[in-house]
């Protein structure tokens, strides 16, 4: 796990971040987009506004994506809003769907426009080095649905992209809540495998310490954990165990979205988890695409093939026998009951 060097003053952090943002940014020609993640009120949106706040000041003004539909509203200016172009209340109305429904609903009619955003980034990846996304509050709709599996696909196909999961240390403070907060991370990786940033916000309200020392030694979150002694001491270790392996590589920062705390060691995580991306996960996303485009190619000369025999067979004159429905009035077989014997 990378945590904040403790032993070093804020001062050598801050030169040393910033020398690794100049000396990554040389090395980039696209912009890294950043998606952000996490538990309702763990601060994604404070966190978006505040980083905006915090790149102007570097004079390096981000490209900005909202994709909460149902946010009432941002403290900040976005160059796409999802709210822009759909109105979730009325998704709710048209369709009789709940608020998560209707969410839902909205983020994936977003997405059937997203080639649309890529193409607006696109044009303007030479202005902004950072594109920020802002998600939905639950993080469930995003993580559990088809359309962030597309807009996460869509940008990790094209350019460095970077998960930065934000953690409310303050609700936190509970083992078993942190547990949970952990393990929703530990399966978030897995399904996009996309590097990850670990924020611990609020630090502003509370010392991340303790969460910190809980990832770097599991001994001492074991015993922070089986204070409450149920039956769930078994699984308790077997989940802490496997917590332990994912910890190990999993960048961490302690932040504050309120004060802009520990942005300095933010930018350069993110600049790290981008340069892991390039080494490590785009030739794996490349190996995918291609995989998929020989399957794409496998189908499209099967279909091909498929037209020719049926040409070949005098398939006109089979379809007319099967468009006419048999006289047992059997709904389900069409055509003669002899050409169905099954
Ligand atoms: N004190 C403090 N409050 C914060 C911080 N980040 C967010 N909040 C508050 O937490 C609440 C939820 O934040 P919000 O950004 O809306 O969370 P989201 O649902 O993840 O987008 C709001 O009342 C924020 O003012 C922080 O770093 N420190
Ligand atoms: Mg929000």
């Amino acid at each position: 796990m990378e945590v904040d060097q403790e032993s070093k003053t804020t001062e050598t952090m801050q030169s040393d971040s910033t020398q690794n943002i100049n000396q990554t940014i040389l090395n980039t020609e696209q912009p890294i987009c950043v998606i952000t993640l996490g538990m309702a009120g763990s601060g994604k949106s404070s966190l978006i506004s505040k980083l905006i706040t915090y790149l102007y000041g570097k004079n390096m003004p981000p490209y900005v994506v909202n994709c909460d539909p149902a946010c009432l509203n941002t403290d900040y200016l976005c160059n796409v809003d999802i709210r822009d172009t759909i109105h979730y209340k009325n998704v709710m109305q048209k369709y009789g769907l709940g608020p998560n429904g209707s969410i839902i609903t909205s983020l994936n009619l977003f997405v059937t426009n997203f080639d649309q955003v890529i193409g607006l980034i696109d044009k303007r990846k030479e202005q902004h080095k950072y594109v920020l996304f802002d998600t939905p509050g639950q993080v469930e709709v995003f993580t559990w649905s088809a359309s962030g599996s597309i807009i996460t696909e869509a940008l990790a196909s094209k350019y460095p992209t970077v998960i930065l999961f934000v953690i409310d240390t303050v609700r936190s403070h509970n083992p078993t809540t942190f547990m949970s907060n952990m393990l929703y991370a530990c399966s978030i990786v897995y399904k996009y495998k996309l590097p990850m940033i670990v924020a611990l916000n609020k630090n502003d309200v509370i010392d991340t310490k303790f969460a910190i020392e809980w990832m770097q030694n599991s001994e001492i979150f074991e015993a922070a954990i089986n204070k409450d002694p149920t039956y769930m001491a078994c699984l308790n270790q077997a989940l802490t165990s496997a917590l332990d392996i994912f910890y190990q590589d999993l960048p961490v920062v302690s932040i504050s979205a309120k004060t802009g705390q520990g942005f300095d060691n933010l930018i350069a995580s993110i600049h790290t988890a981008a340069k892991d991306y390039e080494e490590n996960y785009r030739p794996e996303i490349e190996r995918r695409k291609q995989e998929e485009q020989v399957r794409q190619l496998n189908r499209e000369t099967n279909d091909l093939k498929l037209n020719e025999d049926n040409a070949e067979d005098n398939v006109p004159e089979r379809n007319d026998s099967l468009a006419k429905p048999n006289n047992d009035e059997d709904l389900i077989t069409f055509g003669p009951k002899k050409s169905f014997e099954f």
